[in-house]
């Protein structure tokens, strides 16, 4: 399943070469783990989750269908709260707090965890200690959303069971010292419901119905359940969909994939071949800002001075992990 140990190794000293200041090293892939014999424990449903996430979606059907009655500016809204919330996760809980690819200062740290509550994604600590997991036991038992349990189980099934002990008990091992230090982090983290039920249901509400007199009904099923709904399924698409179709120019031996229709929808965060083989790169992808306003977003931020040291992986490691372990579908992309 995995590349080999030359791969391993090499990918290994990128690390060295990228990560030394990172302070973390827990999202490189372990290929020491070895999933336990025998049978798996049964699924233990968790309802209160499958009836609150069926609830969610029935009221995302309802913000669709009241889409044409709403005013063109409260979608204009909607859209905004969901560029914010989808960087909240992108380039904030995804990639400075998971993968520590390039540094934030205070400010930018706090606008992004206000950005974060407002996706209710759980809060960036959480977030990040299984997201770390994910990538170091990728498609094993130890795998939050382990991709080889099927496409429904890595989409949302496994926020309706429990998890897997290997989860807990592989997470409970990474270092998880440098979410800890971070005062921004342990904020939101301490304040979490209260920020979500203000950044991601009051505040999409009240601004439309306050500022330009949406109906009530408006405003609360489209700028904060819909929006809620499509952001949380662009991003349970790159796991699900993006470890499942697509093409693996960088690691054929890996199921994390290059999809380009995830990528669109998840503010580049698609490009999954890519960053599974690479994830310490800020830029998630070898394009720059081609379908990836993640990526020009730190970009600006690093402009204004709000942000620094992003981490980059050289064209010349690009090409030769192509050459090496990809799939060969670069030299026709
Ligand atoms: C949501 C998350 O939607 C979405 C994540 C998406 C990720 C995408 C990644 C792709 C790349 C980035 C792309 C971004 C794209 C964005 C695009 C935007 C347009 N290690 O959790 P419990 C401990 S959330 C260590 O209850 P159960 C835990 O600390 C949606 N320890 O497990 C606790 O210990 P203690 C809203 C761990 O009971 C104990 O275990 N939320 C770990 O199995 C029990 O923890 C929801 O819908 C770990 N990894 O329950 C559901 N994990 O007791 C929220 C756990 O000592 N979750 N522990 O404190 C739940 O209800 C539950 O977690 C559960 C599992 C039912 C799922
Ligand atoms: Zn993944
Ligand atoms: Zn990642």
């Amino acid at each position: 399943m995995r590349n080999g140990g030359a791969g391993m190794e090499k990918a290994l000293s990128n690390q060295e070469d990228l990560g030394g200041d990172r302070g973390m090293t827990d999202d490189i892939f372990d290929e020491s783990y070895c999933e336990k014999e025998g049978p798996k424990p049964a699924k233990r449903y968790v309802w209160r989750n499958i009836v609150l996430m069926s609830l969610l979606h029935l009221g995302g059907l309802y913000g669709l269908w009241l889409i044409p009655a709403a005013k063109p500016v409260t979608l204009a809204w909607g859209f905004l709260c969901f560029l914010l919330s989808a960087l909240g996760v992108t380039a904030g809980a995804h990639r400075l707090w998971s993968h520590r690819s390039y540094k934030a200062g205070l400010p930018l740290r706090i606008f992004l965890a206000i950005a974060n509550s407002m996706a209710f994604q759980n809060d960036i600590y959480e977030w990040a200690r299984d997201h770390r997991v994910h990538h170091k036991f990728s498609e094993t038992d130890a795998d939050p959303h382990n991709a080889t349990r099927g496409f429904f189980f890595s989409h949302v099934g496994w926020l309706l069971v429990r998890k897997h002990p290997d989860v807990i008990e592989k997470g409970r091992k990474l270092d998880l010292a440098d979410l800890k230090a971070d005062k921004v982090v342990m904020f939101q983290r301490r304040f979490y419901k209260l920020s979500v039920v203000a950044m991601c249901f009051l505040f999409p509400t009240i601004v439309p119905w306050c500022f330009w007199g949406e109906s009530l009904r408006n405003s609360f099923f489209l700028p904060a359940i819909l929006r809620y709904v499509v952001v949380l399924n662009a991003s349970w698409l790159v796991n699900s969909a993006a470890h499942m179709f697509g093409n693996r120019p960088y690691d054929r031996n890996i199921n994390p994939r290059e999809n380009r229709w995830v990528t669109f929808g998840a503010l580049g965060e698609g490009f999954h071949n890519y960053h599974h083989t690479f994830p310490y790169d800020y830029s998630t992808s070898e394009f720059g800002w081609h379908y990836n306003f993640t990526t020009a977003f730190i970009d600006l931020m690093c402009l204004l001075g709000l942000a620094s040291d992003r981490k980059k992986v050289s064209k010349e490691t690009i090409l030769a992990r192509k050459i090496r372990t990809g799939d060969g579908s670069h030299k026709s992309g």
